[in-house]
């Protein structure tokens, strides 16, 4: 969800509403697009953005906000507006985030990104990608405690598509069972990827049966929360397997 003013606070209502019908628990909102190749934008820009738009589903909508920030300044302000989690790709890495996030008492999701979002496909280059994304994750959970962010508030994200190629995201989706047993929530983000285009060879709104298929594996193997566009849909999928699998449950007993 991008950019204030009278028309885009509407239709990201309109959006959310529609998204919390469909069956979604978090509603993530951003004033940066962190996708690859995206221009970084400035802290000002990114407040005006985002805090009107925080501020308008909190007085709405009974809901957990999301927001998708590397910035302190805006983790800060969004917690004063109703924000229930904070969500920074570059993982509280920027100078003051790690201080901001703890301030605000908030749940936080790590991302795991090699390089920057302008830059990040040119080369991504991993010894073990699992290992590596774990370890990176892992000394960041290890700051987070230093800082006073207890683990209990804390959720890992492999950062599928940032700084990774076809092969590393269908590895570190294969082996999320790893990142699972470190003990804390696992995020993923798999909707719409590139890492689908290219698999399959589909443009972008061509995407939906292999974004669903990417987040049924995902609860597989024990994601707890999925990010994505078509909510409905995903739900559905992931309504069904859990039926499935709460009858296997059921009758093994
Ligand atoms: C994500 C994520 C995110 N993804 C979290 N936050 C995006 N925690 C934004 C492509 O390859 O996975 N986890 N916030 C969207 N970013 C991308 C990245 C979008 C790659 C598209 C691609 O197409």
């Amino acid at each position: 969800m991008h950019q204030a003013g009278e028309l885009n606070i509407d239709m990201a209502l309109f959006r959310c509403e529609q998204m919390l019908q469909e069956g979604a628990a978090i509603i993530d909102v951003g004033g940066e697009s962190t996708r690859p190749g995206a221009e970084p934008v400035g802290v000002q820009q990114e407040l005006d953005r985002v805090l009107p738009i925080v501020n308008a589903i909190h007085k709405r909508f009974d809901t957990i906000i999301s927001i998708d920030t590397s910035s302190p300044e805006l983790m800060l302000e969004a917690a004063k507006v109703g924000a229930g989690l904070l969500n920074d790709v570059r993982a509280l890495s920027r100078p003051g985030a790690i201080e901001a996030a703890a301030a605000t008492g908030l749940p936080v999701c790590l991302m795991h990104m090699q390089g920057q979002p302008q830059t990040m496909q040119q080369q991504p280059d991993y010894g073990n990608v699992v290992r590596e994304v774990i370890d990176y994750l892992l000394a960041r959970v290890a700051s987070c405690e230093q800082a006073g962010i207890e683990r209990s508030q804390l959720i890992l994200d492999p950062g599928f598509g940032f700084g990774k190629s076809v092969e590393h995201n269908l590895v570190l989706l294969n082996r999320l069972p790893q990142l699972v047993a470190q003990g804390m929530p696992v995020l993923v983000g798999l909707s719409r990827k590139s890492l689908i285009g290219k698999v399959l060879g589909r443009e972008v709104d061509q995407r939906l049966a292999g974004s669903l298929a990417l987040a049924l594996l995902a609860a597989q193997r024990g994601a707890s929360i999925i990010r994505v566009h078509d909510v409905q849909q995903t739900v559905d999928a992931i309504s069904l397997w859990a039926a499935v699998d709460r009858e296997m449950v059921a009758g093994s007993e």
